[in-house]
């Protein structure tokens, strides 16, 4: 069967094809789905414009989720497009790469402001929108680390940004819980991507997590696809709130 027969979903964080999104956006369209994409700047648009031909979609959309009109416009294309909208998927993030090194205490007010903006707000930011489009009910999905709840060398700012984003989920799913919008986040192990790309170390992150997982192994785009499948689809009608981990059981060791 399609687990995603009939259901439109606004895929945003795809910057190439090892995008965390693109394993979730080709899980989605593999069982039906129809997908928007959005990219951020003319650089990546490059990169995007083959990706959704893949997915056979013509609705590929430029958003910086810094820039509150360029979001409207995004959602006031899907109303036009589409009327109602089914799941949305948040995989954005931020942050100095000069600050993804190094000591926390040091962080500035300028980056600090920018990457909760660009890595928590926007998915609130995005909820707002979401929700008029979703009369029916809804499914909303934003990526997070571990380091959110634990501190992991070099991530620092992104670590508080993504705990604020984990509260946020929560909150969000408590508010949106009787419109049957459901609310989650998939917490992934490190896979090589290019915003891992700026954070110092990262090889190390990777073989450590290899070595130190109960599966011992890396994830993959795919093995999150999965996980955000089952989150986006009506297979996990019941579950909302939640911080799922796709992370070869990482976060269980001790
Ligand atoms: O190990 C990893 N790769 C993990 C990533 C482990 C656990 C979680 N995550 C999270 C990230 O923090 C992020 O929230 O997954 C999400 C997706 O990240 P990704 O797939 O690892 O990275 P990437 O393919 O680079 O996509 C993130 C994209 C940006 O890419 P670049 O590298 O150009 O910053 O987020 C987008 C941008 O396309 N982005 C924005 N989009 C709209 N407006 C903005 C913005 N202002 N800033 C960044």
């Amino acid at each position: 069967g399609q687990l995603m027969a009939g259901k439109r979903g606004l895929v945003m964080g795809v910057a190439n094809n090892r995008s965390i999104a693109w394993g979730i956006a080709k899980a989605c369209a593999s069982q039906g789905a129809e997908i928007a994409l959005t990219y951020q700047g003319d650089a990546l648009k490059k990169r995007v414009e083959p990706l959704a031909a893949d997915l056979g979609t013509k609705l590929v959309l430029p958003c910086d989720v810094t820039d509150a009109s360029s979001i409207d416009a995004v959602f006031e294309t899907l109303k036009k497009e589409w009327g109602e909208l089914d799941f949305l998927v948040h995989a954005i993030a931020f942050s100095d790469k000069n600050e993804l090194d190094g000591r926390y205490v040091d962080t500035t007010e300028k980056n600090f402001t920018q990457s909760m903006l660009i890595s928590c707000f926007s998915f609130t930011a995005l909820a707002q929108r979401a929700e008029k489009l979703m009369p029916n009910g809804g499914s909303l999905l934003t990526l997070t680390y571990y380091g959110a709840e634990k501190v992991m060398p070099h991530y620092n700012v992104m670590g508080v940004a993504k705990a604020a984003l984990e509260a946020s989920v929560r909150y969000l799913a408590a508010d949106l819980g009787r419109n049957n919008i459901r609310v989650n986040a998939i917490s992934a192990g490190p896979i090589k991507t290019l915003a891992a790309a700026g954070i110092a170390d990262f090889r190390y992150i990777l073989r450590w997590n290899e070595y130190n997982s109960a599966l011992r192994r890396n994830v993959s785009i795919e093995d999150v696809g999965g996980a955000g499948l089952y989150l986006l689809s009506d297979m996990s009608r019941g579950v909302t709130g939640e911080v799922h981990h796709v992370d070869s059981g990482y976060h269980i060791q001790g």
